[in-house]
């Protein structure tokens, strides 16, 4: 069949037709909003033909299948990135530019799918984008919230969260399937029963039930006809509100199946690594979940006759422990559907169920307390239950008499249900997303479960797609990479490498150095429609930008900034190369600390950005409503890129590796992913700075660090401490920011003062920004090092990893879809 992305006229009789079709208008009247439905809608049919083809190859060739499960999915736009993958991008942008339109321009109608809170759901986005570019069979399952990550909006320095209504305008991409609803059931109690083969059955009575219907968004590969599907559920009420029920007295029965609905798939959690025993978050855990595996079952028996083979076909990623309830509810299909035995379940589960760690933040390790676990998922319970009896018999005959061994490994105790020890004995594979974290969870967080089940640990490396954070987001320099390598890095990231070659050629640096002043450009014009700030584009931009929790430490950030304005106001003529400090991160709505350090963010720009007196020296940004889309711009303007969580606390990252990629120079610990980077790149070429994750280890083991001891001994950090408390940045108000200091001193307050080691670590911080200025001022050095960065981050390719857990986890099969005339 035809392809109109690449016809011209076709493809702008497609546009006109749908905004007829659609709006009843013609291209004159019809709003930017429209223009982009109609746009999409032309490329969706597109997409819609290349899905069929995929689907009817799965359907002959039978590849074996990876449902990942995410209870996030941060896609980010959609429009931009399928052209993209459909190598149509420049064609349609040319189609437009003919009728008057401007491509980027529409793009910025579309909403942002921010299903997700940061780097775990983006990068299951990037996960499925490798997956189809790959040519894996790939199903996401994950949640139609009807309100994303909320918006950020910044008024009077302070954070407020607006709902994110992003189905307002109807979401083009997506595709209702009610033909794939489940009944997904919570409450009530079970019965056993005789079965018919002399077992006892077990069944639910007198439950509440919701119908799960699922909306299939296509994720399409690059280049390759494949698309895949995230299915992202809906909660819809198993019947319809019918007088009927009220004649029968059942009025409050179908009141409650109707709010239960509705309420389901309301909100994403905002996470701060803290969720708390929320009873809704676990209803939306087993609702997305159970559907996901209702479907993948059913979808399974449609082409298979035994059951007891599924894990040769299906293979199910549990993203976080968000979605462990997965291994429960797979025993439950198998025992009380299936009529199989627990032995037969159990075989099939743990050859089928895998989990990844994505924290080693011990309060994000879920955990429910029986009460509420038993009571929404009784059938459940009873599994989890039995799962765990024969699990603590395993550990009896292994460590005999070992009370306190049993305890701490137990799924269930101390009231609580453990969900990361549920996933961890049932699942045939845990991985961790950098070497270090891995490394951590073995010999730490994880060890007993290392000690027993060694087989079952692995790493897997995050990585992020180039499709998106370099040939979508930054156009100019992928252009300039393919102009120098070819295309082959758009699949194969590791091609980079051959840009070795140019790093030390001053024409070649100069270019590149160029492309990042207009994309420097672009930001600071973001930011002055935005901001309303004007910031000097010869300036170092040096940004943070991730979710904000005191680990990731935007206050040392920040608190550095400060040290720095009190120098140059105390030595107006000291060498200073102008530098813009840029901020974007999101903090959890009930995240106290993290949303105080916004305002200090915000109050600290706004003094030091009206100070006339340094010269623009200095300027402070912070970028309301951090995302995807912006992001994408951020990264190709950044000079400097700040990862300095305190080392062993950040699993991986994936921010430092769009940075690099995009020709920044990291200054951070030797942390996460950070650890690789220098290895592939060279410490030399990073800005390395801190304890290690050993010291920070010992000192929170020995519980031997004193920040009083900073506080008293150094000058300058004390100033900067005593502004917070002076009324310096707050108008005299110095009980704004008493919370910051108090945890950063008052052992009263917080169990340790500076629990993420700020101010240890900040003479080592400041240091090092030193040398990342120095390192500026010689330009010809700088560009061989940003470019060396760039030629070097072949790795951190999502494809790398997708492929790792394909050869060492999933074991797919690969795909090859022919779109054929029809
Ligand atoms: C979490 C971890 C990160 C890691 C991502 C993806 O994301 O270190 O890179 O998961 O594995 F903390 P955030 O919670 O930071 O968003």
């Amino acid at each position: 069949m035809k392809n109109i992305l690449f016809d011209k006229k076709e493809f702008i009789k497609c546009v006109k037709d749908n905004v007829k079709t659609l709006y009843r208008k013609t291209m004159e009247e019809a709003s930017e909003q429209e223009v982009f439905q109609a746009v999409s809608y032309a490329v969706k049919d597109v997409i819609i033909d290349n899905w069929l083809a995929t689907q009817q190859t799965f359907d002959k060739e039978d590849p074996k299948m990876v449902y990942y499960m995410s209870m996030e999915f941060l896609m980010g736009r959609a429009l931009g990135n399928n052209l993209i993958n459909l190598t149509a991008y420049k064609e349609v942008k040319e189609a437009l530019d003919e009728i008057g339109f401007d491509l980027n321009m529409i793009e910025d109608q579309e909403p942002d799918p921010a299903l997700g809170n940061g780097g775990l759901g983006r990068l299951a986005a990037c996960f499925m984008d490798s997956l189809a570019t790959l040519g894996y069979a790939a199903y996401g399952c994950g949640i139609r919230y009807r309100y994303g990550m909320f918006k950020q909006k910044i008024k009077d320095g302070y954070q407020v969260e607006v709902p994110d209504n992003w189905l307002k305008n109807g979401y083009p991409f997506e595709l209702r399937r009610p033909e794939h609803s489940f009944e997904v059931k919570f409450g009530g109690y079970v019965q056993a029963e005789p079965a018919e083969n002399g077992r006892t059955k077990f069944v639910q009575k007198n439950y509440q039930s919701v119908l799960a219907v699922p909306y299939d968004m296509p994720i399409v590969g690059y280049n390759n006809n494949m698309v895949n599907t995230l299915m992202i559920w809906d909660a819809e009420p198993m019947e319809c509100f019918e007088l009927d029920s009220f004649d029968k007295g059942d009025y409050r029965k179908a009141v409650e199946q109707e709010n239960l609905a509705r309420n389901l798939v309301e909100v994403l959690y905002p996470n701060d690594n803290h969720i708390q025993g929320k009873e809704l978050r676990l209803k939306q855990q087993y609702f997305f979940v159970s559907a996901s595996v209702q479907r993948a079952v059913a979808r399974y028996k449609k082409y298979h006759p035994d059951i007891h083979k599924l894990s040769e076909k299906v293979t199910i990623q549990m993203n976080d422990t968000h979605p462990t309830v997965a291994v429960a509810e797979l025993m439950r299909i198998l025992l009380d559907e299936e009529g199989l035995t627990w032995d037969e379940a159990w075989a099939i589960t743990t050859k089928t169920c895998a989990y990844t760690n994505h924290t080693i933040m011990a309060e994000a390790l879920e955990k429910w307390p029986i009460e509420i676990f038993s009571r929404l998922l009784p059938r459940i319970y009873q599994i989890v239950e039995e799962i765990n009896r024969r699990f603590l018999l395993e550990v009896e005959e292994e460590y005999p008499g070992n009370q306190y061994k049993k305890d701490k490994m137990a799924i269930i105790h101390d009231g609580q249900v453990k969900m990361a020890h549920l996933a961890i004995v049932a699942g045939y594979s845990v991985n961790g997303v950098a070497r270090l974290h891995t490394e951590i969870l073995k010999k730490q967080e994880l060890k007993d479960f290392y000690e027993l089940f060694p087989q079952k640990f692995n790493n897997k490396t995050n990585g992020i797609t180039q499709r998106r954070f370099l040939y979508h987001g930054n156009p100019l320099l992928a252009e300039w990479v393919s102009n120098k390598i070819g295309n082959d890095w758009i699949t194969d990231l590791s091609h980079m490498e051959k840009l070795a070659v140019y790093v030390d050629d001053p024409k070649a640096q100069q270019e590149f150095m160029q492309i990042k002043y207009q994309n420097k450009l672009r930001l600071a014009k973001y930011i002055q429609e935005h901001n309303g700030i004007e910031v000097d584009p010869r300036s170092i931009f040096d940004v943070q930008v991730k979710r904000l929790h005191e680990y990731k430490r935007q206050l040392m950030n920040i608190l550095h900034v400060m040290y720095l304005y009190n120098k140059i106001k105390e030595h107006p003529d000291m060498e200073f190369y102008p530098r813009t400090f840029i901020f974007g991160a999101k903090a959890a709505a009930g995240y106290k600390n993290a949303k105080l350090t916004i305002k200090l963010i915000n109050a600290v720009a706004d003094v030091i950005n009206h100070d006339a007196s340094i010269d623009n020296k200095l300027k402070v940004v912070f970028i309301e409503d951090y995302k995807v889309s912006n992001a994408e711009w951020i990264f190709a303007a950044a000079d400097v890129s700040e990862q300095i969580s305190t080392a062993s606390k950040e699993a991986s990252g994936t921010g430092n590796m769009k940075f690099m990629l995009n020709g920044a120079a990291t200054i951070g610990t030797m942390d996460g992913a950070n650890v690789e980077m220098a290895e592939e790149v060279g410490k030399e070429n990073m800005f390395i700075f801190g304890m290690s994750s050993d010291e920070v280890i010992a000192h929170e083991q020995n519980r031997d660090y004193n920040p009083m001891d900073i506080f008293n001994q150094d000058q300058e950090i004390r100033q900067v401490l005593m502004q917070l408390i002076n009324g310096f940045y707050s108008g005299n108000d110095t009980e704004l920011f008493r919370d910051l200091y108090n945890s950063l001193l008052n052992t009263q307050c917080t169990q340790f003062a500076d629990t993420y080691f700020c101010l240890k670590d900040f003479r080592s911080y400041a240091e090092a920004q030193e040398r990342v200025e120095k390192a500026y001022r010689d330009e010809k050095g700088w560009a061989k090092l940003v470019m060396l960065n760039v030629a070097h981050v072949g790795k951190f390719s999502s494809d790398r990893t997708i492929q790792e857990y394909v050869d060492d986890i999933w074991h797919l099969d690969k795909v090859k879809v022919t779109v054929t005339e029809q």
